[in-house]
């Protein structure tokens, strides 16, 4: 007879190599991001800002699972869905918010529009509005930190409708052939602005286009926290051991229109509905919650925490001057040495 105990399978997030407390903290980064969000909103419908909204709601999973895999030293470079990458990466939300208010508290000192924000301390890049360029960028931050002797990665994103620039397949091409720490997350949320996916490319899968230049890619359901930390955190331990790039394609969802001024009309009824049954952070609640990993209480902590930081951190933004004119030149250029 065998005196062998039976094997315990560990949890999906265990598998993973997440813990209780790492499930909280995804929790924590994608509720703060919607929260913020729903709250720069108000203050557009308000008026008070200036420039156009974006929204990465439905897909807030992607964003900060991809960049929980990171480590401190590595780069993340946001595009305008990935609002959570910033948050997860360590930039305070008073910041974010003095940003859009255009004050001088901002990151860019109120010397830019809203998006353009990073904060390199935590080793996040301002978007680039150019679709595609941060890819370049990202490859060459790879090549540099592989120069210095560094085991950094950068990490960045791209839309569906981005995968189609010149900027993608150079950047893609040249990271493959020097085989750089580059992850490469492709968004696939249905829609390049009014565009369907099936109007602008003649291919299934996103993750086809790594293949091509013989990259592993591999497609994800991009509302599903556990899958897209596990790719992300496989692709980061392969390109910090000298493994090269690796494309992560995630099936995800815009919920709302391209930007705010953008009522969605275009967008059939019935995908809006099966998408929001698949909500990212309620499927994050209901993992931890059949499995007793997050109760009530702490799940309202964690919400009544976030509801104060933000008001906090608004009224923070909101003390915050505008930027002085004579200012305005400031970081054009760098100082003379
Ligand atoms: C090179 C380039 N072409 C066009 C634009 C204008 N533009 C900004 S966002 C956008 C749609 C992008 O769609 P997608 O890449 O699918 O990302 P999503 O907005 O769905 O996240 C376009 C066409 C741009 N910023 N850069």
């Amino acid at each position: 007879m065998s005196t062998a105990e039976p094997q315990v399978q560990p949890a999906p997030h265990e598998a993973v190599g997440l813990s209780v407390d790492d499930l909280h903290k995804l929790y924590y980064f994608m509720r703060l991001t919607r929260s913020v969000e729903d709250c720069v909103r108000r203050l557009y419908l308000q008026g008070r800002l200036q420039g156009a909204v974006y929204s990465s709601r439905g897909q807030e999973g992607t964003a900060v699972a991809s960049a929980y895999a990171l480590r401190e030293g590595d780069y993340v470079a946001p595009l305008i869905r990935d609002l959570g990458a910033s948050f997860t990466r360590g930039v305070e939300p008073r910041y974010v918010f003095a940003q859009w208010l255009g004050r001088s508290g901002g990151l860019s000192g109120g010397r830019d529009g809203n998006l353009h924000f990073g904060d390199l301390t935590h080793g996040v890049l301002p978007p680039i509005s150019m679709l595609g360029a941060a890819i370049p960028l990202c490859a060459g931050i790879g090549l540099a930190g592989r120069q210095r002797g560094l085991k950094c990665v950068a990490l960045t994103y791209i839309g569906d409708g981005g995968t189609n620039t010149g900027d993608f397949h150079e950047g893609l091409n040249f990271a493959a052939v020097l085989r750089l720490p580059l992850v490469l997350i492709v968004e696939d949320n249905g829609f390049a602005y009014s565009t369907p996916v099936a109007q602008h490319v003649a291919i299934k899968n996103f993750a086809q286009r790594g293949v091509a230049y013989g990259i592993p890619s591999e497609t994800v359901d991009g509302n599903d926290v556990l899958q897209v930390y596990a790719a992300s955190k496989l692709a980061v331990d392969r390109a910090r051991d000298g493994g090269g790039p690796t494309l992560i394609e995630v099936k995800t969802f815009r919920m709302r229109g391209h930007a705010e001024h953008d009522d969605a009309s275009y967008v059939p009824r019935d995908l809006i509905e099966h998408w929001e049954q698949r909500d990212p952070i309620e499927l994050l609640v209901r993992y931890t919650s059949d499995r007793g990993l997050m109760d009530a209480t702490t799940q309202s902590e964690i919400d009544d925490g976030i509801n104060q930081e933000i008001e906090t951190a608004l009224e923070w933004a909101d003390d915050s001057p505008l930027p002085v004119g004579i200012s305005q030149g400031d970081g054009v250029y760098a100082s003379p040495m």
